[in-house]
């Protein structure tokens, strides 16, 4: 679209949306300061640059074979430059353990240290942007039985927790280096296909690790840590150790930030309601931003009501100095430089759309007890030109309008990803 049109079309949806007294250019100045946390792993589909032989584990599943995915952390920063490059805004990239640069070497997860991730670093440096960081509790011949921090093996469970502590100090190298705290995300996949006899001794057991864990101080203006429940994973339906009540109830009484991953809980129930409710009782949390369909946790980010709803939660409460934002999906049957952008493009939309609606007149309809005009208004400013605020958003941070950015991931695919045989 011709950038004439683009700012013709911005000029009439700002008066639009003035009328309902919403300042448009206030609202995109905001969007421009939250930054989204783009995963790694939607770049090589969860696979990491480990020499172990082994195979995608702990209940994650990427399906489908769309060739060119990232062999090198170079193709990888490459892709992840290029998806840059297509979305408005300054971003974080989210680096998971198994992802540093061991130089040909076999380097266990408890040996890994930050001079295996500065190649990371001096290339967010130059960036410009900040890391996040995630212990890799998977895809290791030590995750075989899916115990890891919850092991029943003390020498398991001991290698483990070394591989957090060295997870932090990398994460707090990362953060100090960059001048930008970096966030920690636990994950574990430790849990059961079957009925379980015994569901204390896991979870007693997954305490006393994250304790030993977190024993180690470090200083929370370079790391902070986060800790993610799940009701359930593939090979796991039956008991999860790390569940959501177990991990809320531990970020409150530890002082951690809590990880809500959109894709973890029944397949109906959203995370829309569950944002005010822990806010109540911790000053940060981390979101993974993922779609959940069916049995699979990971689909690729679309503009859903669930989507819009959290961006709203955010706002409305006003809650986005207080919440990492990251993304967690997986899709290998798509380009995945066009899985990032779709995603990261759609978490922003929301968040748009949710910092333009008619926030004091629907707040004045709820105090007043008029719940029509909150439902009439609510339901009629989903109709509002958000596309021309979100064209000229892009157009004003230097990346495609519209659906511009396509063909240069078609163009990036021919010219780099279909030579990668
Ligand atoms: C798994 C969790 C976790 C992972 C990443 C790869 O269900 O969501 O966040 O997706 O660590
Ligand atoms: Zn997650």
């Amino acid at each position: 679209m011709a950038r004439k049109n683009v700012e013709q079309a911005y000029k009439l949806a700002r008066e639009q949306y003035a009328a309902s007294g919403v300042d448009t250019d206030a609202a995109l100045r905001k969007l421009r300061a939250v930054p989204i946390s783009l995963h790694c792993w939607q770049g090589d589909d969860v696979g990491g640059f480990e020499k172990f032989g082994t195979e995608l584990g702990g209940g994650l599943a990427a399906t489908g074979n769309y060739p060119g995915k990232a062999r090198t952390p170079a193709e990888l920063r490459a892709d992840a430059e290029k998806a840059f490059s297509l979305i408005p805004g300054k971003h974080r990239f989210n680096i998971h353990a198994f992802y540093g640069e061991f130089g040909g070497k076999r380097v266990d997860r408890n040996e890994i240290t930050p001079r295996h991730f500065q190649g990371w670093i001096d290339w967010a440096k130059k960036l410009g942007i900040g890391l996040d960081f995630n212990p890799t509790f998977f895809s290791h011949p030590k995750a075989a039985s899916n115990f890891t921090l919850s092991n029943a093996d003390k020498g398991i469970r001991k290698f483990w927790v070394e591989h957090g502590i060295a997870c932090r100090k990398i994460a707090a190298a990362m953060g100090k280096q960059l001048g930008k705290t970096c966030v920690t995300n636990v994950w574990i996949p430790d849990g059961m296909k079957d009925i379980p006899i015994d569901r204390v001794g896991p979870r007693e057991r997954l305490t006393q690790s994250l304790d030993e864990m977190f024993a180690v101080k470090i200083n929370p203006a370079y790391n902070l840590d986060s800790v993610e429940g799940k009701l359930f994973g593939i090979g796991c339906e039956s008991y999860t150790v790390g569940s959501h009540e177990y991990y809320l109830g531990y970020a409150v009484s530890r002082g951690k930030l809590f990880t809500l991953d959109t894709g973890h809980y029944h397949p109906t129930e959203t995370i829309t309601d569950k944002i005010s409710s822990v806010f109540q009782f911790m000053p940060e949390i981390l979101l993974h931003v993922s779609r959940g369909v069916r049995w699979d946790s990971d689909h690729v980010v679309i503009l859903s009501n669930d989507l819009e709803e959290i961006g709203q939660e955010l706002v409305r409460g006003n809650f986005l100095g207080r919440t990492h934002i990251g993304l967690d999906y997986f899709d290998a049957s798509i380009n995945r430089v066009a899985a990032w952008v779709i995603g990261t493009r759609n978490m922003l939309k929301s968040l748009l759309k949710a910092m333009t609606e008619p926030a004091k007149t629907l707040r004045q309809a709820e105090a007043g007890g008029d719940y029509t005009s909150r439902l009439a208004l609510l339901e009629e400013s989903r109709t509002m030109p958000l596309g021309a605020l979100w064209d000229y958003y892009c157009a004003q941070q230097d990346v495609p309008v519209g659906s511009a950015w396509l063909a240069e991931v078609k163009q990036y695919e021919q010219d780099v990803l279909a030579l990668r045989k």
